[in-house]
């Protein structure tokens, strides 16, 4: 009796963060010369998009661009092999509306402290994390994320003007 009881009060209480646990991924980010560059978790959101929580580190102080790149490739020290923006509607960069959040690409910037460090929050309606959608973000094997040497400045296509590829991290379904 006494071991049903355990047994039912451990079921209820680790099923639901098993479940949570499953669905988000977290992805390890590393600097053009290899050191820690932080994590960024995708988590699916009740509406069917993401939400993406940024813990970064080692980063220049001041804004950079963080947008999603084409392929899961982060490949030091230029990240060239990440390809360009992942921009499943093939829409131009930052036209869509005043903050350019209309596109897979996940224009959005983040300031980083004089410590190097920066933390963010994004609630995007445009990505997903079903392996089988088109804007999924393991869409083809998979996709990367990626910081940027400037801001971007939410209109010039398809790059942002955002400058040098700094840190970058590989977004897989396997991970
Ligand atoms: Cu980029």
């Amino acid at each position: 009796m006494r071991l049903t009881a355990a047994a039912l009060a451990v079921s209820l209480f680790t099923l639901p963060a098993m479940a949570a646990k499953k669905d988000a991924v977290t992805v390890d980010l590393k600097t053009s010369t290899g050191q820690d560059a932080g994590t960024a978790t995708f988590a699916p959101a009740k509406d069917n998009g993401i939400a993406i929580h940024l813990k970064l580190k080692n980063l220049p102080a001041g804004e950079h661009a963080v947008h999603i790149h084409e392929h899961p490739m982060c490949d030091a020290p230029d990240f060239k092999t990440a390809g360009g923006h992942f921009n499943p509607d093939a829409k131009k960069h930052g036209t869509e509306n005043p903050m350019g959040h209309h596109n897979g690409d996940l224009p959005h910037n983040v300031t980083a402290g004089a410590d190097g460090t920066a933390k963010a929050n994004f609630h995007v309606s445009y990505l997903s994390l079903n392996p089988t959608a088109a804007n999924s973000l393991f869409a083809n094997g998979g996709t990367s994320i990626m910081v940027h040497e400037k801001a971007d400045d939410m209109k010039t296509d398809p790059t942002g003007n955002a400058g040098g590829r700094i840190a970058c991290g590989v977004i897989t379904a396997t991970k």
